[in-house]
Order: structure tokens, then C-alpha cells, then sequence
């Protein structure tokens, strides 16, 4: 007993010792490096794959500990031949049972979790219209109006601009993707989430999504579908900043004003910071020649 004890005591010190110089906290080190997501969806997606770690880890701790016993208890003692026995038919039940359940278990959560991250609200507060083209993106604010055209508020990007997404936190954040011609993939690395683009699912229940953004910041957004040529250059930033903020951004883009002279009168930059707009190569080797 006193044995025992003194191997926990060094067992949980050792845990202890290895969690204050890697830095990070237990939730980090059941994470297994998943990224911590800015969004309720994808927190809730990171809480389900804590959950599982544990649960594989209290597996993988009491197989090893079976493994350990019965190598030890059931060592070479002599020549002499062991009992030999087969067909233990209530424990292979049980073993059988046992992985059912755990699996059962998984399931139920991962559904649970699954309907969360698809579940559409009645009244979402903002939907934004996503059309991805080859090779850009433009964001539009249906509920908006641009005072010169009488046009909702939108923002495009080209090859020397990067769009931005302009969101508010705290607030459900409907997505409707269309694109004008192939299939892309709408993705925010810091949404944990992304959602194929597929030509022809606009008004349906597929092109759909929302979240509710946590945290206020600058996240890169790409195309996760390989779109042709120039599928890497459609890079676009997310902006999550406050709703009196969005309100105000929304205003000055009704008033005419464009998307970076609208994001610098709320005190923001007018300019991508999580990426920039791909030099073609030629250019690239043109300005290292210039330098
Ligand atoms: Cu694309």
C-alpha cells in the first residue's frame, strides 16, 4: 500500500513537473494540439475532442496496465508448463460489450455536437452573402443599402486586394455561399469549420452555416478546394470586431465610404494583416532583381 501511494505521489509530481515547463494547462495537454477556435461552434467541437482524448487515454492507460500485470504476473517461473486454458466465454462478452459502449458513448456526444454546429437559428442577427468566384471572393450585406446605386454594401476582392470580412462578435452570423462557377471551399482555419462551395446549391439547405464569433481580431481565411490556377490567391481576412463597431462600419459603407476607409473611421486597419495579396512569379523575380 505504502508502495503504491509513493508511486502516485511520484507519478502526479512528474505530471505536475512535465505541465509547468511545457507552459500549458491541462485542457491544453488533452487537447493534443487542436486549436482553440473563436467561435462557440468550434469550441464546442474542441470540448468533444477533449472528451474523446480522455476517453482514449483511460483506455490506452488500462490496457497498458493489463498488459504490464499480466507479463509480470504470468512470468517464466521455471520449466514446468502453465495451466492451459481457452474459451473464457463471459469475459470475451464482456470485452465485447465493453468497446460497444465506449464507441455508443462517442457517438452520442459526437451527434450532440455535430447538431449544435449545423443548427441554423430562426433570426440569425447578420447574414452575409459569400459568392466565391475563380479566383476571389465577395462579401455582401443583403440588409444594407450603398447610397450611390441603391446596391447592398459589398466588398470584392482582386489580385492586388485582399477582401475583408467585416463581423461583430457575440452575434449569430448566418453564411450563404454561392459560387459562379467550380467548386470552392469556404474556410476559416479559426472557425474550425469549412464548408464546400458547390455551383447550383444557392436556396438550398447545403450552402448554409452560422456561427457566433467569440473574440475580436484579424484571422486569415482561404479556399480549401483545389479551383484552378490561381486557387491560392483566394486569401481573405475575417475582421470580428464589436457590434456598436459593425454598426458604425456598416454606416460608413451605406455612406459611400469604400471597405478600408470604412474599417480605418472605426479604428481599424484599412489593409489585410493575416496575408497579402500572391505576386506572380515574375514579378516577385523582377523586384529581387530591382533590390
Ligand atoms: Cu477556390
Amino acid at each position: 500500500m505504502a508502495r503504491r501511494s509513493r508511486f502516485a505521489r511520484v507519478a502526479a509530481l512528474g505530471l505536475l513537473g512535465a505541465l509547468t515547463l511545457s507552459g500549458c494547462s491541462v485542457d491544453e495537454l488533452f487537447a493534443i494540439g487542436w486549436p482553440d477556435g473563436i467561435t462557440d461552434e468550434g469550441r464546442r467541437m474542441r470540448e468533444l475532442w477533449i472528451g474523446s482524448g480522455i476517453a482514449a487515454m483511460v483506455v490506452g492507460v488500462a490496457v497498458w496496465a493489463m498488459i504490464a500485470w499480466a507479463a509480470i504476473r504470468y512470468r517464466k517461473r521455471g520449466t514446468e508448463l502453465p495451466r492451459q486454458t481457452a474459451y473464457n466465454l463471459p469475459l470475451e462478452i464482456v470485452y465485447t460489450i465493453i468497446p460497444f459502449i465506449i464507441i455508443a458513448v462517442l457517438f452520442f456526444y459526437t451527434v450532440i455536437v455535430q447538431n449544435r454546429v449545423q443548427q441554423r437559428s430562426d433570426e440569425p442577427d447578420v447574414t452575409i452573402a459569400v459568392n466565391a468566384f475563380k479566383w476571389n471572393w465577395q462579401f455582401v450585406y443583403p440588409d444594407t443599402t450603398d447610397s450611390n446605386g441603391g446596391e447592398p454594401v459589398s466588398t470584392v476582392g482582386d489580385s492586388n486586394q485582399i477582401p475583408i470580412l467585416v463581423l461583430p462578435v457575440d452575434q449569430t452570423i448566418r453564411f450563404e455561399l454561392a459560387s459562379a462557377d467550380v467548386i470552392h471551399s469556404f474556410w476559416v482555419p479559426e472557425f474550425l469549420f469549412k464548408l464546400d462551395i458547390v455551383p447550383g446549391n444557392e436556396n438550398g439547405r447545403d450552402n448554409v452555416f452560422e456561427v457566433t464569433v467569440r473574440e475580436e481580431g484579424s484571422y486569415v481565411g482561404r479556399c480549401a478546394e483545389l479551383c484552378g490556377t490561381y486557387h491560392a490567391f483566394m486569401n481573405f481576412e475575417v475582421r470580428s470586431v464589436s457590434a456598436e463597431d459593425f454598426e458604425d462600419y456598416l454606416a460608413a459603407r451605406e455612406a459611400g465610404q469604400s471597405t478600408s476607409e470604412a474599417l480605418e473611421s472605426i479604428g481599424q486597419d484599412g489593409v489585410a494583416t493575416t496575408t497579402r495579396p500572391f505576386e506572380l512569379e515574375r514579378q516577385e523575380r523582377t523586384a529581387l532583381t530591382r533590390d
